[in-house]
């Protein structure tokens, strides 16, 4: 068998994600992805936002509400420091490369890729997986394109994404080999922060997401003040007090959540977060914990309020965002259909 041929080729750097419009945006979504989001705008490397609606239709989801969480989605982005003069934001389905692309990574991944991701086998937990939708099973193929579509070569995400991005690296990889080709680049994830999985408010062993049955479990960034305060309150911890090293909450999840959002929300890392708290009582943590979440997130909220009044500017926002991702994503599309063989007479 002939080696593959490597076309010298280097990726100019760019950034891509994205953030499911499946309900509102929680504090994980903020400490794992968007924050993260807005650091890395004006870094000089080109940042591509993107509210992923097909992805969000993997589960069922009412036609009326989807739109609404999509705009509110966009408003949160925009409302936490994304500008979109200078980052690309729109939403996943106005840019019709995502779905072209994921076709084409359908029939590059294999079946067996698909059913080993945690992901998968979470969603389906307890219930009957033959009874779940193809998209669902398919959606990390989707995610590579989401990716790929860019030529994307950093993707800032949370811990869960961890191996959906070494998925996407399978993907790009496999499709250079086959076609004999340096196309795509091989992604790297970008997992950094005190925050890269926070847990839920209730259950230190699950994930904080946005399509828990609890709302008590995860801090909405539409909450009020009162209700972050009355959420952390209640968040469930253990009677001990903080310890003064990290190594003292190795077996105290709910505990090492609690200080792991101090130090997303603070920007600091959680070892100084211990040393500052040592020996203190949740009792007196857990109020500054919730004057700091409320000093974070009430001027993103009053923003996203501000900004929801007027659903027909951020539609505009998302259309110009959508014309200029096109403009990056059809080019390279259209050397995908090159490279596979279709034959493109229409251009
Ligand atoms: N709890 C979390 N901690 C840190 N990061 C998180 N992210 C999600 N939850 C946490 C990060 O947010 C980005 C967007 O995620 P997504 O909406 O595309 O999908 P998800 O990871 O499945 O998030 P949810 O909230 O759990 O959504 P549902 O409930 O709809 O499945 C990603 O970068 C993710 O890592």
């Amino acid at each position: 068998m002939s080696e593959p041929v490597q076309t010298p080729q280097t990726f100019t750097p760019r950034i891509f994600s994205g953030i499911q419009p499946s309900g509102g945006l929680t504090l994980g979504n903020y400490l794992g992805a968007l924050k993260r989001f807005v650091e890395k705008q004006g870094q000089g490397i080109e940042t591509i936002y993107c509210l992923v609606d097909m992805h969000a239709i993997t589960v069922w989801q009412d036609p009326e509400k989807l739109r609404q969480q999509t705009r509110e989605g966009a408003a949160a982005f925009i409302a936490a420091g994304i500008d979109p003069a200078r980052s690309i934001l729109f939403n996943q389905s106005q840019v019709t490369a995502h779905a072209e692309l994921a076709w084409i990574f359908n029939c590059v991944a294999r079946m067996g890729w698909m059913g080993r991701m945690t992901q998968w086998k979470d969603k389906t937990a307890g219930k009957n997986a033959e009874a779940e939708s193809l998209g669902l099973f398919a959606y990390p193929a989707l995610m590579a394109a989401d990716i790929l579509a860019y030529k994307t070569t950093h993707v800032p995400v949370g811990e869960d994404q961890k191996q959906h991005l070494e998925l996407t690296r399978d993907i790009a990889a496999k499709f250079n080999h086959d076609y004999k080709v340096n196309f795509f680049p091989i992604t790297e994830p970008v997992i950094e922060g005190a925050a890269t999985r926070v847990m839920s408010l209730r259950d230190g062993s699950k994930k904080m997401s946005k399509s828990d049955p609890s709302d008590q479990s995860r801090i909405n960034l539409t909450d009020s003040a009162e209700a972050i305060a009355a959420k952390i309150r209640k968040a469930k911890t253990d009677p001990e007090p903080l310890p003064e090293t990290l190594e003292g909450l190795k077996d105290r999840p709910e505990a090492r959540n609690l200080v792991n959002i101090y130090a997303g929300l603070a920007g600091r890392t959680a070892e100084d977060v211990v040393a500052e708290f040592a020996g203190a009582q949740f009792g007196s943590f857990k109020p500054r914990l919730a004057d700091l979440a409320v000093s974070v997130l009430a001027p993103i909220t009053t923003e996203m309020n501000r900004l929801m009044a007027d659903p027909a500017e951020i539609d505009r926002i998302l259309g110009e965002g959508a014309a200029r991702a096109d403009a990056i994503s059809r080019p390279i599309l259209e050397q995908v259909y090159d490279i596979v063989g279709m034959v493109r007479s229409r251009r």
